[in-house]
């Protein structure tokens, strides 16, 4: 690492407008350029004493390689609240009980979810959806001056959907000495708000802010591909890319960790996809992270013993760092279901005897996952020939040109090499189908394999599926779609969307992150008859009443429908009071004139739909 830190240097140069704008619409204090043209107020890089610790990204090389040794996941529970206090209060309970079990853990602390947007060209949305999410970043400072990351290094989640915010949280992190900086979710699956090149440049930038000031990195993710219902070869042709970017931005591999999903439904594939990884990727850890629990039941006994099925893979896996789970069908966990999790957690990992599973399946499916992986990137890289999964080393890496490597990346992304079936990124093109068999594994439905790639090493689906008939619009009568607030999540809305296209209706789809009067005028605009909003961070109290607004403006709001949907309170004990209450009461104090919250089903939603539109 050069003390230097010319990328450094360079990027706040090159960002500066960007910079400026967040310290304004935090308050918070960034670097800047002085008059004699030098940048100023730039932390020294890691390792650096933050109130009385000394933080660097290696702290957690040390906890990761414990944990290899050990055979014993370190525990990275998630958790954070809008304020310093609340999220001291809060992680107080779960530090008393790790340490009343003697780990040590790897604390990751929600953000606020403004945090996603650019503060130059979304400053009207994140004035608008400020507070919630997890914590601000001014809240984020004065944590770790109580005492936040000292015994249990931390890190802020502030995922990387919007790239500006990559760097940003780069910087940010080197402030705070939180140890690790944002998590570079490359996301090449095409989810997020900015456009393709801009997205993996600025994950680049990000990275080489890392680089340079030892600064852990989270590369992109397993996880959220799966999220998006990629398959695991295709994710971990993704991954791999990021770590070419990674070696390129002179990253140690010693402070990198991919984050993994898996599905505890199939022990031998969990096992097999970890391995495919470890044996493949670069980074030197893995994070593993069990997948959602859809719909639970309003039980956290229930989500437990769901969440320990992933435990044991974890445990079996050899992860570096494993997240336990709480409240994941409600709102952000309090102090008290996080520290049942980790309990929990801690007692697979302690009680399951550390068992060598040799069964060939394992092996078999480790080589499916590498073959695709090797197949979407010799198409991405553009090799006239099937890479091998040994040739994907730091030489290998080295013999690109960084530009060259984000243009391939770009171009493979675009033209549909790397994809999954709910994408989010507007410039892209979906192709891809998935379809998940009985054995847990996501396979491609024939026909629909990426675009550009060799589909005989793709793996498809073993059960019989079809693919999904091109829907046809035989209702007249438009449907406006669309989250709003700062909101990101966009899995819920693209279903709504697919069956309402089912149903035969022309949907206009606005994706994540809309201003709710924009909703209403796309609605004017389009003439549609419905509209249908999604919030998921608790921002639904104040943001739906405004699309009610804007539709009475225009004179509208007796010809329009208004329905939403997503999550209405933001924390676990705010959450079933609104339920009573939109019980009781009925959804009018929200303007909308239905709430369908998690859980519902797209039948009941479509069936509201054609009544409302006359078309039952
Ligand atoms: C997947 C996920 C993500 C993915 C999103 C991927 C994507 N492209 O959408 C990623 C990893 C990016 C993510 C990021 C974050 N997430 Co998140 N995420 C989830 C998770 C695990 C699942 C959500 C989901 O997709 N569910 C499946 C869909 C089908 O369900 P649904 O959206 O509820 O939709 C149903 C209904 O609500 C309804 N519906 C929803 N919308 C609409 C609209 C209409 C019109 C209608 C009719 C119906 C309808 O229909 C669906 C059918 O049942 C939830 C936990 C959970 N179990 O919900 C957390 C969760 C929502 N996330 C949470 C948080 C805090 C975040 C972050 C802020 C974390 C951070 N600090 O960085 C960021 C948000 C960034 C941003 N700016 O928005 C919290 C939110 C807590 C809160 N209420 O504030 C949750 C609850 C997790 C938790 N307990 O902490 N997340």
């Amino acid at each position: 690492m050069s003390s230097e830190r010319p990328n450094t240097k360079r990027i706040i140069r090159e960002d500066i407008d960007r910079i400026r704008a967040y310290e304004k619409a935090f308050d918070v204090d960034m670097p800047y350029i002085g008059e004699d043209g030098e940048i100023k107020n730039l932390p020294d890089p890691f390792p650096r004493e933050v109130n009385g610790v000394v933080r660097s990204g290696y702290r957690l090389t040390e906890l990761g390689r414990q944990a290899e040794k050990e055979k014993m996941p370190v525990m990275n529970p998630i958790l954070g609240r809008n304020t310093a206090e609340e999220t001291f209060k809060e992680s107080k309970i779960m530090y008393d009980k790790a340490e009343e079990l003697g780990v040590q853990m790897f604390h990751f602390v929600h953000s606020e979810a403004t945090r996603h947007i650019d503060p130059l060209d979304g400053i009207e949305l994140v004035e608008q959806s400020r507070g919630k999410g997890g914590i601000t970043p001014k809240g984020e400072r004065e944590y770790v001056q109580m005492g936040g990351g000292s015994v249990h290094p931390m890190r802020i989640n502030a995922t990387g959907d919007t790239p500006h915010i990559s760097i940003l949280n780069s910087l940010m992190a080197g402030f705070d000495g939180t140890d690790i900086g944002p998590v570079i979710h490359v996301h090449f699956g095409g989810r997020g708000i900015h456009d393709y090149k801009t997205k993996v440049t600025n994950s680049y930038k990000a990275i080489q802010i890392c680089a340079e000031n030892n600064i852990f990195v989270q590369l992109d993710s397993h996880k959220h591909v799966n999220n998006i219902l990629g398959t695991d070869g295709m994710a971990l042709a993704m991954c791999l890319l990021s770590e070419g970017l990674a070696v390129k931005a002179g990253l140690d591999r010693a402070l990198s960790a991919i984050q993994m999903n898996v599905g505890g439904i199939n022990l031998l594939a969990d096992i097999a996809v970890m391995k495919a990884f470890k044996e493949t990727t670069w980074s030197e850890f893995i994070i593993v992270v069990p997948e959602t629990f859809q719909d639970p039941p309003a039980d956290f006994r229930a989500e437990q013993a769901h969440f320990a099925r992933m435990a044991v893979s974890a445990k079996l896996g050899e992860a570096n760092f494993y997240r336990p789970k709480a409240a994941e069908s409600v709102g952000i966990p309090t102090g008290e279901s996080m520290s049942k999790a980790i309990w929990a957690s801690q007692n697979v990992f302690e009680s399951m005897y550390q068992t060598e599973i040799n069964d060939p399946f394992i092996e078999k499916r480790k080589e499916e996952i590498q073959t695709e992986a090797m197949a979407v990137l010799s198409a991405a890289l553009k090799m006239d020939r099937m890479l091998s999964p040994e040739e994907i080393t730091e030489e290998f890496w080295q013999q690109f040109d960084s530009e060259e490597l984000i243009d391939l990346i770009v171009t493979a992304g675009k033209s549909g090499v790397l994809d999954t079936p709910r994408a989010g990124g507007w410039d892209l093109q979906r192709y891809v189908k998935t379809h998940r068999d009985q054995d847990g594994i996501r396979r491609y439905i024939p026909g629909c394999t990426p675009q550009g790639v060799d589909e005989q090493y793709m793996p498809i689906a073993k059960e019989d599926v079809e693919p999904p008939k091109e829907t046809e619009v035989i209702h007249d009568e438009k449907i406006v779609l669309a989250t709003v607030g700062a909101d990101a999540h966009v899995i819920g809305i693209n279903k709504v969307k697919e069956a309402c296209e089912e149903a035969g209706y022309e949907v206009i789809f606005l994706r994540g992150m809309n201003l709710p009067e924009a909703v209403a005028e796309v609605a004017a605009e389009t003439q549609a008859k419905l509209v249908g909003v999604s919030n998921l961070l608790g921002l639904g109290g104040s943001l739906y009443p405004r699309v009610d607004q804007r539709l009475r403006e225009l004179g509208l709001r007796d010809e329009v429908h208004l329905m939403a949907g997503g999550r209405i309170a933001e924390k676990e004990e705010e959450h079933k009071e609104y339920e009573e209450r939109i019980e009781k009461e009925g959804p009018g104090f929200l303007g909308v004139d239905v709430f369908f919250g998690p859980g519902s089903s797209y039948e009941e939603i479509v069936d509201w739909i054609n009544t409302k539109l006359g078309n039952k």
